[in-house]
Formats: structure tokens, sequence, C-alpha cells
């Protein structure tokens, strides 16, 4: 009974979660890897049937708390997993195989100051001291490249790196986790607007080791998503398809050692962009489950 189709607030997303756990207990469970600056739980919701430290799959959805597809899409994977489990093929061989983790809220001050105060917010809520701007960017928090060229030493500005890498508690919490965790084998960060599948790297033009593979997967990805209602994306690495961005996520990940390090843009390119109407939630996560299916599966293949 939870309606797929329109936002939510944070709180019912807490709440969607705390169902889904209570529902498919032996598939799905909660873990809080930290809170946030205001104190709210870091929750990811492990999808696992069983075994310990199986190869991981991560995924992240609304770390720029404006791009609320983002975070709508992540409650239809929730659900889209549990329902494929056991019934749909490829999905059941992931999770035979692996763990998938989800953050749906990964920068949940940002999203509850965007459903009460400011719905273009995208930063964290920290306060900067000397300056009487909040927040850092999440997105450029990341010790991959920090502080470098397509960040800001600005607290005013929206990419403001923030004072030093891993400042925020919301990029700390995952670094942490995936360091502990030490077995994830792909990394993918979701964002919006843009229609965009990204790899490595954001911070500089040398082109990461495996491009090659990397390409080769984004573009069949996209293929897939294309093939359900024709969307068009781009794909490549950050600074070559996008633009320069140093301390971002997978930038990070990827030079951990974690090869399948993407980052999608989801819908659309501009003719709403954050505020992208209700009605476009599910056929974006339909979509975009495609590739994401393409990326696992190969991870899978590959593990
Ligand atoms: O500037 C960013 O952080 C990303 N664009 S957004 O509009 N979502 O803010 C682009 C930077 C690299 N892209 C991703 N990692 N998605
Ligand atoms: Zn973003």
């Amino acid at each position: 009974n939870f309606d797929y189709s329109n936002y939510h607030t944070i709180a019912e997303i807490y709440a969607f979660q705390d169902m889904l756990v209570a529902e498919f207990p032996n598939l799905v469970s909660k873990i809080v890897i930290g809170q946030s600056y205001e104190g709210r739980p870091l929750t990811v919701l492990k999808f696992s049937t069983g075994g310990t430290n199986k190869p991981g799959i991560w995924l992240d959805t609304g770390i720029h708390s404006r791009e609320w597809v983002t975070q709508a899409s992540g409650t239809w994977f929730a659900k889209k997993i549990v329902t494929d489990y056991g019934r749909e093929a490829s999905l059941t061989a992931i999770l035979d195989k692996m763990d998938i983790f989800l953050e749906i809220m990964t920068n949940p001050d940002g999203f509850a100051f965007t459903q009460t105060s400011n719905r273009m917010w995208r930063k964290t809520r920290k306060p900067n001291s000397g300056s009487r701007c909040v927040g850092t960017d999440p997105n450029r928090n990341w010790d991959a490249g920090f502080g470098g060229p397509g960040s800001s030493a600005e607290p005013c500005s929206e990419t403001y790196r923030g004072p030093r890498a891993n400042s925020e508690s919301e990029v700390k919490s995952i670094v942490d986790f995936v360091r502990s965790h030490g077995n994830l084998k792909a990394f993918v960060s979701i964002h919006a607007y843009s229609q965009m599948l990204l790899y490595p790297y954001g911070y500089t033009k040398t082109p990461c080791k495996e491009q090659n593979e990397l390409h080769k997967l984004a573009k069949k990805a996209i293929t897939d998503l294309a093939s359900l209602y024709g969307t068009s994306y781009r794909y490549g690495s950050i600074i070559n398809t996008i633009y320069q961005a140093s301390g971002g996520t997978i930038d990070w990940t990827y030079n951990q050692g974690i090869k399948y390090s993407y980052s999608f843009e989801l819908r659309d390119t501009g003719r709403y962009g954050f505020i992208l109407p209700a009605n476009q939630i599910l056929p974006t996560a339909k979509e975009t489950w495609l590739a994401l299916m393409t990326i696992m599966t190969h991870t899978k293949d590959n593990t």
C-alpha cells in the first residue's frame, strides 16, 4: 500500500524501510551506519540470502537532497528486489551470490530541509565556522583529488568541499562502512538530473585503468535502459561527459579497488530538472532498474 508513484516525506520513507524489514525478515535487514549532523539515523537496507561477508553491491540515492526522483526510485528498487527474488532468474542469481546494500536517504538532513524550507537544497546541513552559509557538498567531500578543480573552498558555494575530506558524517559513515565491509565489488551512486551514466574519473583526465571494460558495460547498460521507453543517455568518464568534479564519491570508491564504480544522473535533461513531476517516478525507476541489472549481473559474472 506504499504509493511508489508519488513523492514521500522523510518520515514515510523511514517507515517504509521498517515495514519492508518486517514483511521480509529473511531477505531484508536494516543497518545503521552512523548518524547525520542533525542526529538522524543513516540507514542502509541490506538484502541478503545469508552467509557471511559475501561480495557486496552498494547502491545509494539522495546524497544530493533535492534530487527527489532518486530517493523515490530507491524505494521502488527496494520493493523490486523483494518481489523478484525467487521469481526472476537474474536477480535471484545475483542475490544467491552477493549481498545488495541500499542507502535511500544518504543526506537525510538535506532531504528534510527540502521538505520544510527550501526545495532546492543540495548540501548537508552542518554549519560552517566563520560563515553564515550552511552545508558542504557531499559529492566533493571524498578523499579523491580532494580540494582540486571542480570544487570550491567557499562555504557559500553549492560545490563547497568542506574543511577537510570526510568532514561530513554522511560521507564518513559510508567510508567506514566500505572499509570495514572490505568486499564490495560494485558501487553505484545515483543522482539527477542529466540522463548520464558515468564512471571515474571526475578529478583527472587520466583514464582509469579499467576504462575499456567500464565503457563497454556502460554502453550496454544504457542500451538496456533505453529499450523500455527510448530514454537516451550519454555515458563516459565524469570529466569527459559532465564536467570536472574533485572529491567525488565514485572516484574514491574506484581508488579503493571497487572496479564497478558508477554514477547515474537520472531524468530529465532540464525541462523539469530537479522538480521532476511525480508521474515520471515509475518510468524513471523502471528504466534505471534495467541498467542496474546489467551492471549487477556483469559484476556477479566477474566476481
Ligand atoms: O555536480 C555533481 O555533483 C554531479 N551533478 S549533480 O547535478 N547531480 O550535482 C556531477 C558530478 C559527477 N557526477 C556524479 N557523480 N553523478
Ligand atoms: Zn547530484
